[in-house]
């Protein structure tokens, strides 16, 4: 008898919870589940977010993905998701990556928002959505794929609700109107050495294009985004990893510098 499981959405959802849970990296989902399709994945996605909140865990934002060339060419995915931010991913500035907690993780820089107001798709506007924004942040994601290599498809990405692990904001807050988001440098650093530079612009031409993707994916979808919530507009630069004793920092011109050490 075989021992294979029967797949669908809540055992895809189980599968990748338990890898994370174990620290344990798999092949993709659509390796055993071809029929997997986009659609599909975001409900896995759902069920995975809804057994984390049934867990404890409090939903506190929503992450962009794939959003720069950079990343895109790096993943071999040319399409940008959606994802979710819980308030257990979130790593307070000066406290290192656990990566006894985590399977292969790997730091990226991002242009973060808070909102000030709710913000509901579709048909936003990049204009409309800045409206929206409080505040701007420096920001680094940790991400940490549930696929071995870090391999995967669309649907298998956004089942993974898109390799999310933790993330860090930056201690200096800045207000939209005052920086060229566009124009925004950002240099990231491993132990000092310059490894990759990017300009805000990277993110779909503006981070701003980004929340209005999110507002507008998310909004045919029914779901409105909460004023006090937390947007990663996606990584500007391709992704490194960060291994115990190292040092990943992201300096951007207006925003400020991140420090994240590895334990
Ligand atoms: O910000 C990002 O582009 C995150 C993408 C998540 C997928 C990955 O690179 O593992
Ligand atoms: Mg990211």
């Amino acid at each position: 008898m075989s021992t294979e499981p029967e797949w669908n959405v809540q055992t895809a959802a189980e599968v990748l919870l338990d890898a994370e849970k174990t620290r344990t990296d798999r092949g993709p989902i659509t390796g055993d589940w071809p029929g997997l399709d986009l659609e599909t994945a975001y409900d896995v996605q759902a069920e995975l977010m809804a057994r984390k909140v049934a867990a404890g865990q409090h939903i506190v934002g929503v992450k962009l993905g794939l959003t720069s060339r950079a990343k895109q060419l790096r993943m071999g995915v040319d399409s940008p998701l959606t994802a979710w931010l819980t308030d257990a991913m979130s790593l307070p500035l000066g406290v290192p990556v656990p990566t006894a907690e985590l399977i292969h993780p790997r730091v990226e820089p991002e242009i973060v928002f808070v909102l000030g107001r709710d913000l509901t798709g579709p048909g936003v506007t990049a204009a409309q959505a800045m409206e929206s924004v409080d505040a701007v942040y420096a920001g680094l994601e940790v991400i940490d794929s549930r696929f071995t290599d870090f391999k995967f498809t669309l649907p298998d990405v956004v089942a993974d609700n898109a390799s999310s692990a933790r993330f860090v904001i930056g201690g200096r807050k800045c207000r939209p109107a005052d920086i060229d988001l566009a124009l925004e440098a950002c240099v990231l650093q491993v132990d000092g050495e310059v490894v990759y530079t990017a300009a805000g612009a990277a993110v779909q031409g503006h981070p701003a294009e980004a929340l209005a993707l999110a507002a507008n994916a998310l909004g045919r979808r029914g779901v409105v985004l909460r004023a006090g919530w937390t947007v990663l507009t996606g990584g500007l630069t391709d992704a490194v990893f960060i291994r115990p004793g190292q040092q990943v920092s992201a300096e951007f011109t207006n925003l400020g510098a991140i420090v994240l050490g590895a334990v």
